[in-house]
């Protein structure tokens, strides 16, 4: 069965400054360079993020490696540790600005729709030190930083998003323990969360000033959504899986799109006593300032029960709710996430049914794959057929979904070029492009030439056995 694609379809790629770059002539350490420098242990064979595709020297080949595989999108982010010499009064570094400019002009001329992100999980050491988001004067100087950005770069960029998955820090640094520095604080974990909406929306206001002459320049927000599917009917378990959407979807969706914060939410963060410092005139700023498109990562669902046990722990979010084992849920064998293509159709509908119909596009889709080398033929090209399949089932699902109506209008894969992933750095490889570690050798995987037909074509193939998988 053939899938065709809308006219003007942007097929692209993303990555992030602090995941592509390397850290060479940086002013400041984010607090993903310090943690590497304080704990090196805590990243898959201590490989920290001096280097990885080391994109700072490289760009101009891998725009020609765009252009091989004919992306006609790409999405990067500006490092705030890259960008800006005094964090308090914003002064901009010479040297990144002469980088991003012609980094940014040369996608120009290539032809390659720009997308620039403000902040991808890269706070600044210092800032760190200082809280973070946690602190409201950081809040400000991330809009200082943004308005900076939009100034430096606001002739080469076609489209804006002020943070990459603003939850995930919340949950990484401030919940869960995953990342440095590993607290577990209900209560500061929603201040952080809340201060970081209020620093996107503070960003969008510099944004709107700024542009205010020219309707053509949009600005988004790139939110990860996992929808959590209740276990069964039950009341209890469906309550549960509402509880975890409002807390790990809805609360920055709501904020982003419609500039307010479901009710229910407050309310639960009220009786745990965990509602965050705010006042009206901030409450207005994310009111009055929101995105003109959506960007989606979309990778997997979550699958969610009510508490089987009462619960005894700390206060957390976790006392509303658990995930449960769905044993016919289909996982990537390579990585361990759970594969479900139709969870982009039911996004789509979300945001068509629930968000105003608001143009959207996915920013982030992709496999990971361990040890990929594996899968190398005899001239070194990967032989990635399970990320074509995987694409194919996403992108059915996905045009099954404009067909119906959706807004949608491009798709990006994580990533171009293989990637380092935080603690993980190159476990995990997601790129169309492989990248040799040793040598920095680029090369391009069976699903980067695949992809380069799809995008000439605006269409591909997908067999019968791909269609409804699930
Ligand atoms: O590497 C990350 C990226 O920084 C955000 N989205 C998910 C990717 C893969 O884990």
């Amino acid at each position: 069965m053939k899938i065709k694609f809308p006219e003007n379809f942007l097929w692209g790629a993303a990555t992030s400054g602090p995941q592509s770059e390397g850290s060479k002539d940086k002013p400041h350490l984010n607090v993903m360079d310090k943690w590497f420098q304080l704990h090196p242990e805590d990243f898959h064979n201590q490989v920290g993020p001096e280097i990885t595709c080391n994109s700072y020297e490289k760009y101009p080949e891998d725009i020609e490696l765009m252009q091989r595989i004919n992306l006609n999108s790409f999405r990067t982010s500006i490092q705030w540790s890259r960008l800006i010499d005094d964090l308090e009064t914003g002064t901009v570094n010479q040297k990144a600005l002469k980088y991003y400019r012609d980094y940014f002009s040369r996608l120009k001329k290539a032809n390659i729709k720009l997308m620039v992100n403000l902040y991808h999980f890269d706070m600044p050491w210092e800032l760190q030190e200082v809280g973070g988001f946690a602190n409201k004067h950081v809040v400000d100087l991330f809009a200082l930083y943004a308005k900076r950005c939009f100034e430096s770069f606001g002739d080469l960029v076609d489209m804006w998003s002020t943070m990459n998955e603003p939850i995930v820090p919340v949950e990484a640094q401030y919940l869960y323990k995953w990342w440095y520095p590993y607290i577990s604080d209900y209560k500061l974990a929603a201040q952080v969360g809340y201060n970081t909406i209020l620093a996107h929306a503070k960003a969008v206001k510099e944004f709107k000033i700024l542009f205010a002459n020219d309707s053509k320049k949009e600005i988004t927000v790139v939110l990860n959504l996992t929808p959590s599917y209740s276990k069964d009917d039950k009341p209890e378990n469906i309550k549960a899986a509402k509880l975890s959407d409002e807390f790990f979807n809805k609360s920055m969706l709501e904020a982003a799109v419609n500039g307010r914060f479901n009710q229910e939410f407050i309310d639960v963060l009220k009786a745990d006593n965990v509602l965050p410092e705010f006042n009206k005139s901030e409450l207005d700023i994310i009111a009055n300032n929101r995105i003109d498109f959506l960007a989606v990562n979309y990778y997997q669902p979550r699958r969610i029960q009510g508490r089987e046990k009462p619960y005894s722990g700390e206060n957390m979010p976790d006392k509303h709710f658990e995930n449960f084992d769905w044993a016919e849920k289909r996982i990537n064998p390579h990585r361990g996430w759970e594969i479900h293509p139709e969870t982009i159709y039911n996004i789509a509908m979300d945001i068509k049914n629930n968000y105003n119909n608001i143009k959207w596009f996915i920013s982030e889709n992709g496999m990971g794959v361990e040890g990929e080398e594996k899968f190398k033929n005899q001239d070194g090209v990967i032989q990635d057929d399970y990320r074509i399949d995987f694409i194919k089932e996403h992108l059915y699902w996905l045009h099954k979904a404009i067909q119906e109506g959706s807004n949608c209008f491009g798709y990006q894969m994580w990533t171009f070029i293989d990637c380092w992933s935080w603690a993980n750095s190159f476990k995990n490889r997601y790129g169309f492009v492989s990248l040799d570690l040793k040598t920095q050798a680029r090369t391009i995987k069976k699903s980067g030439t695949w992809i380069s037909n799809c995008i000439i074509n605006n269409e591909f193939e997908i067999e019968e056995n791909l269609v409804n998988k699930n």
